[in-house]
């Protein structure tokens, strides 16, 4: 007994004075890869700027964070309004997600849909980084989600197979696919249009087989990495919406990184997604135009809306406007619409 303590102090300080020569452990909590969900496939803009994000992210930390990128609606099997439940739930732990898929679970998010609300980029960036966006971010936090950086899909424009648009009289009765979210169609339906919703995936088989006449989705972001040309001969340039992308992640996966690894996550998630902001606005804004010179060039008949036409479909939505502006929460809508106008 009296060997013992002598003994049990020996053990202590040797066991001590190993640990202090080991290297630092691993974060215990740290899985072996991060699920990122995407609802496009790889090839997008959209696509890149989350697999940006991941590469920066397994590098810097050198592989401690190891983030797959899951496209296409994988991880919520193709029901892209689910988005933002998964995320929540754990089944992502993070996501580069459009305002419109998570609009019908964040009701405030329909400020991004409401129609022919951002005349240009400049007001759209004003608001994202703005009062309003910051309001977004609490939002999302309080919620569960944590925001790391605005990215764009971008100004979305109409095209179909059946004639050019120029004033609402001309989409009287054409199918148009649009995301399950309940503004879209009430603004298709103002205009006279007949909506379809659709998830994406199956939007695109849609778009193939003649299913639907039309549909709306940006130049950049999407229709060139899906090659519209081949099913529709007409667009019209009538940046009715614009949808930013967030990229989040799970508040619970993000406290179980160090101090060290949140940075590198953050800065990351900053040069991705300015990144794929620049990327996505490219070959769209004069005088570099080569955007819509490759519509021209696969044969497509680009219609740009005078300020006369693009009126009348801002009058024909104005009912929908103010319908979403009282559902969505008039003081936010007013702040943002102070911001557009000071810009
Ligand atoms: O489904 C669409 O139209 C898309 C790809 O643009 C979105 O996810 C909002």
């Amino acid at each position: 007994m009296k060997r013992g303590l002598p003994c049990l102090l020996f053990a202590l300080v040797v066991s001590l004075s190993l640990a202090m020569l080991l290297p630092a452990p691993a974060p215990a909590a740290y899985k072996s890869e991060y699920k990122l969900s995407v609802v496009v496939g790889p090839k997008f803009p959209w696509g890149e700027g989350a697999t940006k994000f991941a590469d920066l992210v397994r590098e810097r930390t050198k592989g401690r964070i190891n983030i797959k990128v899951y496209t296409s609606s994988s991880l919520m099997a193709g029901k892209q309004t689910n988005e933002f439940l998964i995320l929540k739930q754990g089944v992502a732990d993070f996501a580069f997600a459009s305002t419109i898929n998570w609009s019908s679970t964040i009701n405030e998010l329909n400020l991004f849909n409401l129609p022919f609300f951002f005349p240009d980029y400049q007001t759209l960036d004003a608001v994202k980084e703005g009062s309003v966006g910051k309001k977004i971010a609490a939002l999302l936090e309080e919620k569960g989600v944590l925001f790391l950086g605005w990215g764009e899909n971008g100004f979305r424009e109409i095209t179909n197979s059946k004639r050019a648009i120029h004033t609402p009289a001309d989409l009287d009765g054409l199918k148009i696919r649009v995301v399950g979210t309940p503004a879209f169609i009430d603004t298709m339906k103002a205009l006279g249009a007949n909506p379809v919703n659709m998830n994406w995936g199956e939007a695109q088989v849609a778009f193939q087989q003649g299913v639907v006449d039309g549909q709306e989705n940006p130049v950049v972001g999407v229709l060139i990495p899906v090659q519209i040309w081949q099913f529709h001969k007409y667009i019209t340039l009538w940046h009715y919406v614009i949808d930013p992308l967030m990229l989040t992640v799970n508040q619970e996966v993000f406290q179980s990184f160090t101090p060290e690894d949140r940075k590198i996550v953050r800065a990351a998630a900053g040069e991705a997604t300015n990144w794929q902001v620049e990327t996505v606005r490219k070959g769209l804004i004069p005088p570099d135009l080569s955007a819509l010179d490759l519509l021209k060039s696969k044969g497509m008949e680009i219609t740009t809306l005078t300020k006369k036409e693009r009126q009348l479909f801002i009058d024909k939505t104005r009912g929908v406007y103010e319908e979403w502006k009282g559902k969505i929460g008039k003081d936010l809508v007013e702040e943002a619409e102070k911001i557009i106008e000071s810009h």
